[in-house]
């Protein structure tokens, strides 16, 4: 009783605590963090739930009634209509113009999504068996980030999900991201902001957020990619602008590409 009274609350009040990562018995989304991520909440909880909690409600009534209103006591001689052509027009129509209810907004959202506004920073983000690798075409800095095992993490740091080299972007810029994988499929997936974009080897997708809030987030990658899927996160850290200039002048001497990708070539060729 006590677990479905936890359920229950949780689904209410997960929306004003903190949950840039998922918590234990959450329902629901994550929080939003950008604009895009708030438009599909807002697309779910507005639209579509009342639609479909109608439909579920409306359906369930009309089973009960037949239950009940024609059972075998009730109703000893079944009626042989076959057809009704006024009730087959309408529960063709009725559903068709649900559907465009619902498709208009859907697109609407689609679209914003996927016109990429003038970006302040770019980021390439890289699948590999099992890791992310990113990297900062403009700034020449590329490293690897790997989940920490459970046996390392420390305080705070979320199992499965944080991660040693987190990306770090400034907060209230809009961030391009481009999304590859070096070896199979991947996803690159933030549900913060609303991000989720297939990592095709040999091809680069494109996507983009800005988040409005500085905090960490966390995702995952959301593509079966291997025995090892589970354990490839995505933590994303949003700073401000000054912490961002920071971070860079540390990575452009820590993860400066050249390293990296040496270190790269002597890991695959002691493979
Ligand atoms: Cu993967």
């Amino acid at each position: 009783m006590k677990k479905i009274l936890y359920i229950f609350l949780t689904f209410f009040i997960t929306s004003s605590a903190f949950a840039n990562q998922p918590v234990d018995w959450q329902l629901g989304f994550q929080k939003a963090a950008s604009e895009t991520m708030r438009d599909i909440v807002n697309f779910h909880d507005k639209l579509l739930l009342p639609i479909i909690i109608a439909i579920s409600v409306f359906v369930l009534f009309l089973m009960v009634y037949a239950c009940i209103r024609f059972r075998a006591s009730a109703n000893p001689v079944p009626s042989k209509r076959t057809h009704n052509v006024a009730v087959e027009v309408l529960w063709t129509l009725i559903p068709c113009l649900i559907l465009i209810v619902m498709a208009v907004p859907s697109f609407k959202i689609l679209y914003k999504q996927d016109a990429i506004p003038k970006a302040d920073i770019t980021v390439k983000a890289i699948g590999y068996q099992w890791y992310w690798g990113y990297e900062y075409p403009d700034e020449n800095i590329f490293f690897d980030s790997y989940m920490i095992e459970t046996k390392d993490l420390k305080e705070n740091e979320p199992r499965l999900l944080a991660v040693d080299n987190e990306l770090v972007v400034p907060v209230n810029k809009v961030v391009k991201v481009m999304i590859t994988a070096n070896d199979v499929l991947h996803a690159w997936a933030l549900p913060s902001f609303g991000v989720k974009r297939d990592a095709v080897p040999g091809r680069i997708n494109e996507t983009w957020f800005k988040a409005e809030k500085v905090g960490t987030y966390y995702g995952q990658c959301s593509e079966l990619c291997g025995i090892k899927h589970a354990f490839m996160p995505i933590e994303v850290r949003v700073v401000t602008e000054e912490e961002y200039q920071d971070w860079l002048l540390d990575a452009k001497v820590k993860f400066a590409k050249e390293i990296n990708e040496e270190d790269q070539f002597k890991k695959l060729a002691s493979k």
